[in-house]
């Protein structure tokens, strides 16, 4: 039996991107409406509240089976919240993969991972250079009736698949992925992309070049 590989991945990027209700996803196949959730809870009493609120530092480990090879991964959730930045780098020591993540209906939040993500976690991984997994999320947003509306009211325009891709060419990131946890069942996938991600070895995106500006 081949030996089971152990890897660290931590999920990083803004506040409200949807990493929480990823991580629930493909760790249990199910959209969790965290705003409902909360929405739900704070009608209840405060000792409640604090049993059932979400967790801002979760972490899960899974077994998970990949090209022939079996992984025990620890999935780090972290808080996008400016309050945690203080205590937010803790959690990097020992990181095989981060896991960078945005909101297709926030291009600040893609902007975010260039000038604020990435300088973060390099500064805290100090010489070397980690492994990077982008993620776009939330990609039923931009089919969705009342948010294209509203977008195209106020002129907005979502991030393409084409942008993000190139945000993670530019960083040398291992690959970039697309998912929603409300209608797109390969989401599930990323649990596979993650492992692959955390060996570490460069695949389909092969320039590893820092374009911090
Ligand atoms: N439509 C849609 N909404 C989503 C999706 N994923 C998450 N959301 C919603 O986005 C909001 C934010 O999701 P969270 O998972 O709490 O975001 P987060 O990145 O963990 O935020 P912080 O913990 O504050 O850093 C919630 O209201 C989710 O229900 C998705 O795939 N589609
Ligand atoms: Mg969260």
């Amino acid at each position: 039996m081949s030996q089971r590989i152990r890897k660290k991945a931590v999920f990083v990027g803004d506040a409200g991107v949807g990493k929480t209700t990823l991580l629930h996803y493909i760790h249990c196949g199910s959209f969790l409406d965290v705003s409902r959730t909360v929405l739900f809870l704070t009608r209840l009493s405060l000792k409640t509240c604090q049993t059932f609120l979400p967790a801002i530092y979760e972490t899960r480990v899974s077994d998970v089976s990949v090209d022939g090879q079996e992984f025990e991964i620890a999935f780090w959730d972290s808080p996008g919240s400016p309050d945690y930045d203080r205590v937010r780098p803790l959690d990097y020591v020992s990181t095989d993969v981060f896991v960078l993540c945005f909101s297709v209906d926030q291009s600040d939040s893609l902007r975010n991972l260039r000038e604020k993500w990435l300088p973060e976690v390099l500064y805290y991984c100090n010489d070397t250079y980690p492994t990077f997994l982008i993620v776009a999320c939330r990609t039923d947003l931009r089919t969705d009736r009342v948010i294209t509306e509203e977008f195209r009211k106020a002129g907005l325009k979502f991030v393409s698949f084409d942008e993000g891709e190139a945000f993670a060419r530019g960083i040398g990131a291992f690959n970039y992925v697309e998912c929603s946890c409300k209608r797109d069942k390969s989401t599930l996938d990323i649990f596979s992309e993650v492992a692959r991600a955390s060996l570490g070895s460069k695949r389909r995106i092969e320039k590893r070049e820092c374009i911090i500006l």
